[in-house]
């Protein structure tokens, strides 16, 4: 259906208000309830990724919301499309991404009668979401479209979930877009800057942590200048480690999982930490034992642009409202100490961070994963996007692989499962000329590895590592500390992944020796379609330091002890 004149049915407006805010690309899964807007982008400029299951449509536009900055757009069918959808908007909310997520829903006429698939989309995401509401009049869709732009991407950015009545997205109506809508920054105040330089300058072991959302490629760069004229040592949140460039002078390293005990300790001396972006979560924060709460003990300076996160779980000695951004240019202003008094302490943690990451440990098995990783730092571009969801495979990617560009890793700092394998065919689709990688456990892989149908259906020539330890791993390692020898529902018989990804009309290779990975690793690259490499993990290669028998051994002995 064309639109007459500016006269539109609510479903177009819709699509044209997405254009006009730089949305050029959709994923969904179609559903008769919102027809309309099929429909509507026929004819218009949007590419549409038509996905398998919701789940991955809305980790798709997740992915996209955390490589951009802008909001990833999904669209569902009402109940069991948006109640499938969850994940997706469950990782956005923990991981401060803009998304907008548009779902059917049943006519006007018959809510509340618990007509087919209804939903009270309130109810089901209203914990989750930044912002639920329903479109029940077609002239507000710029309204509340503008609105919905707006509240993901502002202060800390989040998922909204805009449901639309099937027969309001049929509706003609009149309506002007608005103008597209721009994040709002805040900007520090000066005093608040020149208390931060007086702490600063006062210090004897600052420490800088960088995480969260909204950052820009200037942004970071403008941070990398900052610590380089302070010498401060740097490190990055739980899965934002592209925020600083790992062969920094100052980076210290990556504080999530299996972290160098080496940085907690630092972290722990350290006389004033200033934690840019970031909410230092329950991962990063080592379980909440890095700073205490609310102390600090810790002199704490709190940078980030959600006011709300001000003095939410750390009372910082100093508050600073302020997007990355922002603070990153102002930072650019405050003079360093002449001299730095802690200018060596930096060097020393950058030297640690390379040591504990240079060369990989030795591992149970034929296929080491850290040998894999440093093949990978070594022999990819730096602007290869790496896609993951959550296993204990990702402690050699958090340890050995290096994130040299901005925005390269796509991964749920909220420990998803099921995430790297859409976030991967989202950024092929996003970025055709650049390498994009997916590395996933074999349980995590399976919680979406339908999305492979995508990406051949849209010849996306992907490279997907699943690591194949016949285990859900993380689990049977807590298993084993808490319940040594009581294994209890980890155990996984799995298909042969490298035929899984020929009968999809993929490329499948299996590898069961480290020295073979990079023969096959280039034969799944350049077979120009979506590609699984498949390897076969030893299940007792638990993490980079230690096996499955070394903890339940040691879990034995102090249950014994007891
Ligand atoms: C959606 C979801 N379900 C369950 C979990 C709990 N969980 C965390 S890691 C893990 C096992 C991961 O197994 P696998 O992908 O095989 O990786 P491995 O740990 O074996 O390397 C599970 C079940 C989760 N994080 N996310
Ligand atoms: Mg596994």
């Amino acid at each position: 259906m064309r639109a007459i004149g500016n006269v539109r049915t609510a479903a177009e407006i819709l699509v044209d208000q997405l254009i006009a805010n730089g949305v050029r690309h959709v994923f969904c899964v179609p559903g008769e309830s919102y027809l309309a807007v099929l429909d509507a982008l026929h004819d218009r400029e949007m590419t549409v990724t038509v996905c398998r299951q919701e789940g991955g449509a809305a980790m798709m536009a997740e992915a996209v919301g955390k490589a951009t900055g802008r909001p990833g757009i999904c669209f569902v069918t009402r109940g069991p499309g948006a109640t499938n959808a969850s994940p997706g908007i469950h990782i956005a909310q923990q991981d401060s991404t803009p998304l907008i997520m548009f779902a059917g829903q049943v006519a006007r006429d018959l809510k509340g009668r618990e007509a087919l698939q209804e939903l009270d989309f309130r109810a089901a995401f209203g914990g989750m979401a930044k912002w639920v509401t329903e479109i029940d009049d077609a002239a507000r869709v710029p309204e509340i479209v503008s609105r919905a732009f707006y509240t993901a991407t502002s202060g800390r950015p989040g998922p909204v979930v805009i449901a639309l009545p099937e027969d309001m997205l049929r509706e003609h109506v009149v309506a002007h877009e608005p103008p597209p809508c721009e994040p709002v920054e805040t900007s520090p105040g000066a005093a608040e800057m020149r208390q931060l330089e007086t702490l600063l300058r006062a210090a004897a072991r600052p420490f800088v942590i960088v995480g969260g959302s909204r950052w820009s490629v200037p942004a970071r760069a403008a941070m990398q200048r900052f610590a380089q004229r302070f010498a401060v040592p740097v490190a990055t949140s739980y899965r934002r480690a592209p925020l600083f460039d790992p062969l920094h002078a100052c980076y210290a390293g990556d504080l999530g999982i299996g972290p160098n005990p080496k940085l907690v300790a630092r972290i722990k001396e350290a006389d004033l930490v200033v934690l840019v972006g970031g909410r230092l979560g329950e991962l990063a924060s080592q379980g909440y034992t890095l700073l205490d709460i609310p102390g600090p003990q810790t002199k704490l300076v709190h940078v980030h642009p959600g006011a709300e996160e001000l003095g939410r779980l750390y009372r910082p000695l100093l508050a600073i409202h302020a997007s990355p951004s922002r603070f990153a240019e102002a930072a650019e202003a405050m003079q360093p100490p002449d001299p730095i008094p802690w200018r060596e302490r930096s060097d020393t943690a950058h030297a640690d961070y390379l040591a504990w990451t240079e060369v990989p440990t030795e591992q149970p098995g034929g296929v080491n994963l850290g040998a894999v990783m440093v093949w990978l730092r070594e022999n990819l571009p730096d602007d290869t996007i790496l896609c993951n969801g959550a296993g204990n495979y990702a402690a050699w990617i958090h340890r050995f692989y290096r994130f040299r560009r901005f925005a390269t890793h796509i991964a749920p700092t909220s420990a998803s499962m099921g995430y790297g394998m859409p976030a991967a065919v989202a950024m092929k689709r996003l970025y055709p000329e650049r390498m994009v990688l997916s590395v996933n456990g074999d349980g995590d892989f399976l919680m979406n590895g339908q999305e492979f149908a995508t990406a051949v259906q849209y010849e996306l020539p992907i490279v997907v590592i699943v690591c194949d330890n016949g285990i859900y791993g993380t689990i049977r390692m807590h298993q084993e500390r808490e319940y040594p020898g009581r294994v209890s529902a980890t155990a996984l018989r799995n298909p042969d992944f490298a035929a899984y990804a020929r009968a999809f009309g993929g490329f499948g290779i299996t590898v069961e020796r480290t020295q073979d990975f990079p023969a096959a690793f280039a034969a799944a690259a350049s077979s120009g379609k979506p590609a699984i490499v498949h390897l076969k993990i030893d299940p007792e290669a638990i993490t980079p330091t230690t096996t499955l028998a070394r903890i339940r051994e040691q879990a034995q002995s102090a249950l014994a002890r007891a």
